[in-house]
């Protein structure tokens, strides 16, 4: 099932050089790039965006990491896309994720993991919805996608 997925390259994934590295990992993998913007996010949408860790001890800090330089938001399309980039990132904590994942290669500490995807398709779409404008959204077909043909079932 066709999916796309919210990715943002934290501000500490900007600040080490690994923006291309990330793009690398997920169109290697591939899936589809169909939008990409630098930005730098201000309080509101950081507090949107997290509303769900509202309160807890990590909160503020996350807050003024999030804010604290530009990020690369991007959308990504693919059969599975929300699983699929979740495992190439790795889990939330990288002292915990596997070599060979984004978080378990560049990364050793929770408050700065380098990379965020969605964590379901409910997620994905409010969060496309808060970065990202309908007609930013560029869809096309890369040629041998191996699933260019589901893709217009
Ligand atoms: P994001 O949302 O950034 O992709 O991370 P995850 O989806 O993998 O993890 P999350 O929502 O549980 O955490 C959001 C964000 O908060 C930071 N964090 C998290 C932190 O600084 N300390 C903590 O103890 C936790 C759990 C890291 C990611």
């Amino acid at each position: 099932m066709r999916e796309t997925s919210f990715v943002m390259i934290k501000p500490d994934g900007v600040q080490r050089g690994l923006v291309g590295e990330v793009i690398r990992r997920l169109e290697a993998k591939g899936l589809r790039l169909v939008a990409l913007k630098m930005l730098r996010i201000s309080r509101e949408m950081a507090e949107t965006h997290y509303r769900e860790h509202q309160g807890k001890p990590f909160y503020e800090g996350l807050m003024d990491f999030i804010t604290s330089g530009p990020v690369v938001a991007m959308a990504w399309r693919g059969p599975k896309a929300v699983s699929v980039i979740r495992k190439v990132m790795g889990p939330t904590d990288p002292a915990e994720a596997p070599p060979g994942t984004i978080r378990g290669d560049y990364g050793l500490d929770v408050g700065q993991n380098i990379v965020h995807g969605s964590d379901s398709p409910e997620s994905a779409q409010r969060e496309l919805d808060l970065f990202f404008s309908t007609e930013e959204l560029v869809d096309y077909t890369r040629s041998l996608e191996p699933w260019v043909a589901e893709d217009f079932k």
